[in-house]
């Protein structure tokens, strides 16, 4: 008995010290995010209306550190409800936050808003995406944006990274681009592709030196995704956020949706090399190729040759979001991702 007490009072002193070793690092967090009615230009000649979080899609990057309390109050400025969930997220006793509409809250009405609220106990590549009507809002209405929680150790591999891409992968339909409430369906045309919301040649360059460790934290938003880098192999060192037990070599990566892959690729072969998604279809645009989720690993000083297809391409450094991480922790915008505001929005004043 004594023995069973003084074993227990220990596993309670250890818990308590763990506690207060989570208590004493963890930061409170406190953001604000929008929903909002605007119209994002994916492709050239393709515009789709969308809900964008803080008007952008992808919405804006969390980058929290393990422990964490996190309070985001979400200001629904559309006309039908949503509700925010926090995928991967534990919510340990936070269950009301876990953002299904009629199952852990109601939608948010139009004009009201909502606060979520829990700690970030689980790690690394994690996401966020509304959960009415999910075949419309995240399958067409660009309804998703990146969630990076720090981990307080990193494994040995993670340690040698020199820069950092988030990479989201999404399809539109433009039969239904024009009309919100619609799309969705299981038969639909899905026929553009995207990477960070921009079909190719509206993607954007990642220029990289020899030597660099790039690790990509690639989500699989709406559409199966095949990631193909030309030139290298990728090496896979996590799978939702959690690590996997042996990292390994791949130069084909399949993601069904809702999957995030964390792979790291040593640039060792300098050149230009394309990037792409290995479904066929998904590299072009309504049909035409090349389009859809399709970028160009560039390494520096190699020149432009007169007919590369982006000679003298307006460069965008923070298009895969590689300089948002580098900043503090925080709730980071981007404005290569924001839409336009509705041209009848903007005759009403709004
Ligand atoms: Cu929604």
């Amino acid at each position: 008995m004594s023995k069973y007490i003084s074993s227990s009072i220990w596993q309670l002193a250890s818990i308590a010290v763990g506690m207060f070793s989570i208590a004493a690092h963890a930061e409170l967090r406190q953001f604000e995010m929008t929903i909002d009615e605007v119209e994002l230009e994916v492709a050239p000649g393709f515009t789709t209306k969308v809900w964008g979080f803080n008007g952008q899609v992808p919405g804006p990057l969390f980058h929290v550190a393990e422990g964490d309390d996190v309070e985001v109050v979400v200001h629904n400025n559309t006309t039908l409800n949503h509700t925010v969930h926090w995928h991967g997220q534990y919510q340990l006793n936070t269950w009301r936050s876990d953002g299904v509409p009629d199952v852990t809250q109601k939608g948010i009405e139009p004009g009201e808003s909502y606060t979520y609220k829990f700690k970030a106990i689980k790690v690394g590549s994690l996401w966020y995406h509304c959960h009415v009507n999910v075949p419309e809002h995240v399958g067409t209405r660009g309804m998703w944006g990146p969630f990076i929680v720090e981990p307080k150790k990193q494994s040995r591999l993670e340690k040698k990274v020199t820069k950092e891409a988030i990479l989201m992968f999404s399809g539109w339909n433009p039969e239904v681009a024009d009309t919100y409430g619609e799309g969705g369906h299981p038969t639909e045309p899905i026929s553009y592709f995207s990477i960070n919301g921009k079909s190719f040649p509206m993607t954007q360059p990642l220029r990289v030196k020899e030597g660099d460790v790039v690790r990509f934290r690639l989500f699989s938003a709406t559409i199966p995704v095949a990631f193909h880098p030309h030139g290298h192999d990728a090496i896979v060192t996590h799978k939702d956020g959690l690590p996997v037990e042996n990292p390994y070599p791949v130069d084909v990566l399949s993601m069904a949706p809702g999957e995030r892959y964390d792979v790291i690729i040593e640039m060792d072969n300098p050149g230009r090399w394309i990037t792409h998604d290995h479904y066929e279809h998904h590299v072009s645009n309504n049909g035409k190729e090349p389009g859809g989720a399709i970028f160009i690993i560039e390494y520096e000083d190699i020149e432009d040759d007169d007919w590369y297809v982006w000679k003298d391409k307006d460069y965008e450094p923070d298009f895969y979001l590689s300089e948002s991480l580098k900043k503090p922790y925080g709730l980071h915008n981007t404005d290569a991702f924001k839409g336009k505001e509705e041209p009848q929005r903007r005759r009403r004043g709004r």
